[in-house]
Formats: structure tokens, sequence, C-alpha cells
């Protein structure tokens, strides 16, 4: 990541990074609207006590072949790379200091569209995963709170063309959520490049 350009937010027991700009603003245009009309987004359902839901949100999964994904009872079973997500992904090896596989795409139709509670702590992940989660389009709150204590949290608006790192213990102590809200909103589409053993 670009030294000075991204500020850590103080976080006991893990590490959350953020960099406004990792995108330029035309490089974030561009990929917002490649995105928006070339992926296969997709409407899935969860099972949750005993019925099923559709998903507040579209959603896509791409990766390296024979890669899956498992979360909420749901399997993903990874799409080849879109050719800009794949440029995306290796271009983040460096700021990143680690490599990636797989990529989780959300697709937040407007306001009503939302993720829950939750830490990206699924078994496949390994022990202290690092995530990076790129924001296009509408500004969205991502919330964090602690998993022990729900009173202390942390809040962060996600712009378009930003990159969040999370990565340490964050997802042993932590959990995020992006909540939703009445007010009008437009498409936003998140990136969350992961590495799944
Ligand atoms: O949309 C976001 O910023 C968060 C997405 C997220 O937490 C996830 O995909 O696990
Ligand atoms: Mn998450």
């Amino acid at each position: 990541m670009n030294l000075g350009l991204f500020n850590t937010v103080d976080m006991p027991d893990g590490e959350l990074i953020y960099d406004a700009n990792f995108l330029s603003v035309t490089e974030a245009d561009n990929l917002l609207h490649t995105l928006t009309e070339e992926i296969n987004w997709r409407q899935d359902r969860i099972r949750l006590f005993g019925t099923e839901h559709p998903i507040p949100r579209l959603q896509n999964f791409q990766g390296e072949p024979g890669i899956s994904y498992l979360y909420s009872n749901l399997k993903l079973e990874a799409e080849p790379w879109h050719p800009a997500l794949d440029r995306l992904k290796n271009s983040l090896i460096e700021p990143c200091s680690t490599t990636f596989n797989a990529v989780l795409l959300n697709l937040y139709r407007n306001g009503q569209d939302s993720m829950g509670w939750h830490s990206d702590d699924e078994p496949e992940l390994g022990q202290n995963p690092t995530i990076a989660s790129i924001s296009l389009g509408e500004e969205r709150r991502f919330l964090l709170r602690r998993k022990d204590d729900h009173n202390i949290k942390r809040e962060i608006v996600l712009e378009h063309g930003s990159l969040l790192l999370m990565r340490g213990t964050l997802q042993h102590f932590w959990q995020h959520s992006v909540p939703r809200t009445q007010k009008p909103r437009e498409p936003r589409i998140n990136l969350t490049f992961r590495h799944v053993l």
C-alpha cells in the first residue's frame, strides 16, 4: 500500500488498514461499470432455522479452478476470473504482502441491501486470514464490534475506489456488518479477495 496514503484504524486484537484512494476515480468508475454489466450476479438463498430466505444482496464468487467456499450452508463454486479481477488480484500482491486465490463479489442494489454481523472465520480461510476489500460505487457504512463486548465499536465509511485490509487476529475478536439504511442509496459493489486453503 502506498505509504503515507493509508490509515491504520486503532483496533486492539486485529489490524485494519484503510486506503481511501487505492484506485483512481477513473479506474474505479470503469471497474464499477464493467462489473455491473459483465458479472453473472446471482440471487442466492440461504436456509436459516429451517426456512429459506433470499440473501439481501446479489453475489458471485470467482477464483482458481476447483475452489469452493461454504458459508451459511451455501456452497459457492468458483467461476473463472473476470480479466479485470485477475488484474486487480495481481495488483494487490505487493501492497498487501500476500497472495489471493479467490474473490467474493457483493452487489448492494440499494439501501435495503445489507450484510449482517459476521466474522470471516470459515476454516478454509485459515488461522489469521488477510482479506482485501475493494469498494466501488455508493458509499456505505462498515461497522465493527467486538465479539466479547458489542459496545466496543468502530465505523468506517467505505468510499469509491477504496481498499480496506483486514488481517492479524481481527476475525477472532471482531465482527463486521454493512447495515441497511432507509436513505436512498445507489448501487455499491464490494470485492473481498481471500486466500482459500
Ligand atoms: O460489503 C462489505 O464491505 C463487506 C463484505 C463482507 O464482509 C464479506 O464479503 O464478507
Ligand atoms: Mn465479511
